[in-house]
C-alpha cells in the first residue's frame, strides 16, 4: 500500500492499524479513498481526499468554508438534539490546527469522516429523487441564515453562465489542441442560446433574486444515503458552498438525475428530460425551503435547470477545445461525448419548459 496514507494516519494521529485502502469513484475532481482502520480489533473508516489544486488554486478558502458551514449545521442538530447528526453532517479533521496535509511532493490532503451503512447513487427512481431532492432543500435550509458574506469564492464566477459561454467562445476561436472543427454544428447552437446566459445575474441585479448561500454541485452523487432507510443524510463535496443562486442547485440536481442517460452519454436518442422525475426532484426539494425562497425563484427552477445543463455543456465543450486539462476523462473524446449529452438534454428541457413550469407553479404561495 501506498506509504503516503500512513503517513496521513500518523499526521492526523488516527490510531489504529491501516487495513486497506479502496480508491472510490467519486467525482470529476478529487481523488477520494476509503481508508480502513483496525481499532483494538474494531473498524473504523475515513475518507482521505487529495485536493486538485488546478481547480481549487487556493485550499485553505475550502478548509474554512467547511469548518464554518459544517459547525454551523452541526450547531442547528445538536440543538434540536437530531441523534444522526454525525451523519449528517460531514466532519473535517485537523492536524496541528491545520485542515490540509501538503506531502513533501505537493500533493494536498485532507481526511473526512465516513458515513457508516451509507451509499450514494448514480442511478436513480423516484422515491430516491425525494430523498435526494430533500437532502439538498434541507442543507439549504439550514444554512439559509448563515451569514453569505462570510464565505470566500473558492473558485470565482463558478456559476458566472455568461463567463462559462465565453470562455467557451474564446477557446473555440483559439482552438487550442486542433479540435474546434470537430464542433462546428455545437458552437452554433451554442452562439444561439448565448442570450439565455446572463438570466439570473440580470435578475440580480435588478434586485428580483437574492444570493444564498447554495451548494453548487448538487449531482445526485454528492449526498449520502442511509442504505437500510433510503432517508438523506450528509450533503457531501462541500468545495464549492458559495454564495450562489437557489435554483442553481434544483437545476444541476435535475441536469444530473433527471437525465433519462448517463451524463456522457453517447446514444444521443436515450437523452431527455424526464418529468415525473423532474417532479420528484421538485417534491423533494422546494418544501424543506418553503416560506424561505420567493415565488419568482420557485417560478425560475425550471430555468435553473436549463442554465445549468448548458454550462455544463460549454464547460466540457471547453475543457475539450483546452485539450483536457480539468475535468477527469476516462477516453480521449470523453468531454466531447459529455458536452454532446448535455446539449441534446438542454434542448429537450428546453421543450419541456412549459411543462417543467406547470409542475413547479403547485409550489407557489399566491
Ligand atoms: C464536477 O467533482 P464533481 O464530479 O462532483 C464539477 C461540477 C460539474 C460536474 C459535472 C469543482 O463535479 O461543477 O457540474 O463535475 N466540479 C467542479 O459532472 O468543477
Ligand atoms: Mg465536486
Amino acid at each position: 500500500m501506498d506509504k503516503i496514507f500512513q503517513q496521513i494516519c500518523d499526521i492526523y494521529q488516527l490510531n489504529g492499524r491501516l487495513k486497506s485502502v479502496t480508491r472510490l469513484k467519486r467525482g470529476h475532481i478529487n481523488d477520494t479513498f476509503r481508508v480502513d482502520l483496525d481499532v483494538d480489533g474494531k473498524e473504523k473508516s475515513y475518507l482521505f481526499q487529495k485536493v486538485n489544486v488546478f481547480v481549487f488554486k487556493n485550499p485553505e478558502l475550502i478548509v474554512k468554508n467547511v469548518r464554518e458551514v459544517t459547525a454551523h449545521m452541526r450547531r442547528k442538530l445538536d440543538a434540536l438534539g437530531v441523534p444522526d447528526a454525525k451523519r449528517m453532517v460531514l466532519k473535517l479533521y485537523d492536524h496541528d490546527g491545520e485542515g490540509l496535509y501538503f506531502a513533501e511532493n505537493g500533493d494536498c490532503w485532507r481526511v473526512l469522516s465516513f458515513v457508516y451503512d451509507a451509499t450514494t447513487y448514480d442511478e436513480f427512481n423516484c422515491e430516491l429523487l425525494v430523498a435526494i431532492g430533500r437532502g439538498f432543500g434541507t442543507f439549504l435550509a439550514m444554512l439559509s441564515d448563515f451569514p453569505c458574506g462570510d464565505l470566500y469564492e473558492t473558485i470565482p464566477r463558478f456559476h458566472d453562465t455568461k463567463k462559462r459561454f465565453e470562455d467557451f467562445f474564446k477557446a473555440y476561436a483559439e482552438d487550442a489542441v486542433g479540435r474546434a472543427a470537430d464542433i462546428k454544428a455545437e458552437a452554433e447552437y451554442i452562439e444561439s442560446v448565448f442570450c439565455y446566459a446572463d438570466r439570473f445575474a440580470e435578475m440580480y441585479r435588478r434586485g428580483e433574486i437574492p444570493l444564498r448561500v447554495t451548494h453548487n454541485d448538487t449531482k445526485g452523487n454528492n449526498i449520502m444515503i442511509d442504505v437500510s432507510t433510503g432517508a438523506p443524510l450528509a450533503v457531501i463535496d462541500l468545495d464549492t458552498v458559495m454564495p450562489g443562486f437557489a435554483m442553481h442547485d434544483f437545476g444541476d440536481a435535475v441536469r444530473y438525475a433527471a437525465n433519462t442517460a448517463a451524463e456522457d452519454e453517447t446514444d444521443l436518442s436515450k437523452v431527455s428530460l424526464d418529468l415525473e422525475r423532474y417532479s420528484a426532484l421538485a417534491e423533494g426539494f422546494i418544501p424543506p425551503m418553503l416560506g424561505k425562497l420567493s415565488d419568482i425563484e420557485i417560478r425560475n427552477m425550471p430555468w435553473g435547470v436549463i442554465l445549468m445543463t448548458l454550462e455544463n455543456a460549454v464547460r466540457f465543450l471547453t475543457d475539450y477545445l483546452q485539450g483536457d486539462v480539468y475535468f477527469k476523462i476516462a477516453y480521449p473524446t470523453h468531454n466531447l461525448d459529455r458536452g454532446r449529452c448535455q446539449l441534446a438534454l438542454a434542448k429537450d428541457a428546453l421543450l419541456k419548459l412549459e411543462n417543467m413550469e406547470i409542475i413547479t407553479e403547485n409550489y407557489l404561495k399566491n
